[in-house]
């Protein structure tokens, strides 16, 4: 039986999920679209061929009982009340990242999941679904490092729009490596400082770009990262392990390498496409849990809940310039 999906949010990212789950992802249709945008949406359906439901807002799609799951990409701060609805209806959801801005809101899903008893939402922290941070974290766990001392990465994109602010940069762009550098390491964050180093002048002014993060986690590791939002080259993640037995670094995305004109070359992505594959796998796997009733070994709303604590903590450190704590309850029972 295939898993009806409902999706809400058909821009950037919603546009290539509603194609994912309609041609590449085993087991999914797409049932229903909501999108405030509803003529932008249509047009979209019409351009693809794709005979979809569209609806103006959550509610109504939420409502619709050919909608099994809910996709949930529209903009962040709208993402917590369509999830709570769904939550409500007893529907599967998957949220984009960030599960909510907020971490209040946060608590608020985690209350409304428990209270329903039973596991229901991923959050797209596609990395953990990506081949290459996979490798690092098999290589990292069958300890051919040794113990883990340190960590350096890179989360640079071509560029942003103006409506882009400094501390977006933890909650829209730094997010992605607050989920993925915990899970990675096993270890949990203690407390975090941000630093803003010489700034380019392609930003605008309202912006301070780059930072520079840096995490000190319980057991004493330090993890680095620097967000670097208009290097205008490309879209570049980077990240190396340094333990006490060897270093290991993230693959480089792969392009084929081009003999040409007296050099030797190969691509950089441009965009977040460069995780085309893991948004794949990880809607695959949310929909096989699903088909399977299992426990799902996926970034659940807890996890989305540690990266809203642990940006909350970064944003503070951005103003305080001191460092801050990161300040994660106990697990629940339930997500453990
Ligand atoms: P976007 O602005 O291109 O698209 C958002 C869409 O949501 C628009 O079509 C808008 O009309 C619609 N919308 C807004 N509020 C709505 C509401 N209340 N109900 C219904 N529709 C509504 O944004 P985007 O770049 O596609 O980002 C969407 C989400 O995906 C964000 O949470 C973003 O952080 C996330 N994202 C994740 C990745 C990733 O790598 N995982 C990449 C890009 C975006
Ligand atoms: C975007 O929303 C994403 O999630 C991308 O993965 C990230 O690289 C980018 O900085 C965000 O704006």
């Amino acid at each position: 039986m295939s898993i009806k999906f409902g999706v809400v949010g058909a821009g950037g990212i919603g546009k290539t999920h509603i194609e994912r789950l309609i041609e590449r992802v085993a087991g999914a249709e797409v049932t229903a679209i909501a999108d405030i945008n509803v003529a932008g949406t249509k047009e979209f359906l019409k351009e693809k061929n794709y005979k979809v439901n569209v609806y103006e807002t959550d509610t109504e799609l939420i409502a619709d009982p050919n909608v099994d799951a809910v996709v949930v990409a529209s903009w962040g701060p709208a993402h917590a009340e369509t999830i709570l609805q769904a939550i409500k209806a007893n529907k599967y959801v998957f949220s984009e990242k960030p599960l909510a801005t907020t971490a209040e809101d946060c608590q608020k899903i985690l209350d409304a999941e428990m209270k329903q008893g039973k596991r229901l939402v991923q959050v797209g922290f596609m990395r953990r679904f990506d081949e290459g941070y996979i490798q690092l974290k098999e290589a990292i766990d069958s300890n051919l490092i040794g113990e883990l001392l340190m960590v350096n990465a890179q989360h640079f994109n071509p560029t942003v729009p103006d409506s882009y602010t400094t501390d977006m940069a933890v909650t829209d762009t730094l997010i992605h490596e607050i989920d993925v550098l915990r899970w990675l390491v096993n270890d949990e964050y203690d407390n975090v400082q941000v630093s803003f180093p010489k700034q380019t002048s392609r930003k605008f002014g309202h912006l301070k770009d780059p930072q520079i993060v840096r995490f000190e986690t319980k057991t004493g590791m330090i993890l680095e990262v620097q967000v670097f939002v208009n290097t205008q080259y490309g879209y570049d993640i980077q990240c190396q392990v340094i333990g006490e037995n060897g270093v290991l670094d993230l693959p480089e995305f792969s392009t084929v390498r081009l003999r040409q004109d007296f050099k030797v070359s190969t691509g950089i992505s441009e965009g977040w496409n460069r995780f085309t594959k893991s948004y794949d796998v990880e809607f695959q796997a949310f929909v096989d849990s699903i088909q399977q009733r299992e426990l799902p070994d996926f970034p659940s709303a807890w996890d989305g809940y540690v990266a809203a604590v642990t940006a909350d903590a970064c944003v503070k450190a951005q103003t305080s310039k001191k460092q801050e704590k990161v300040d994660i309850p106990e697990k629940p029972e339930f997500y453990k």
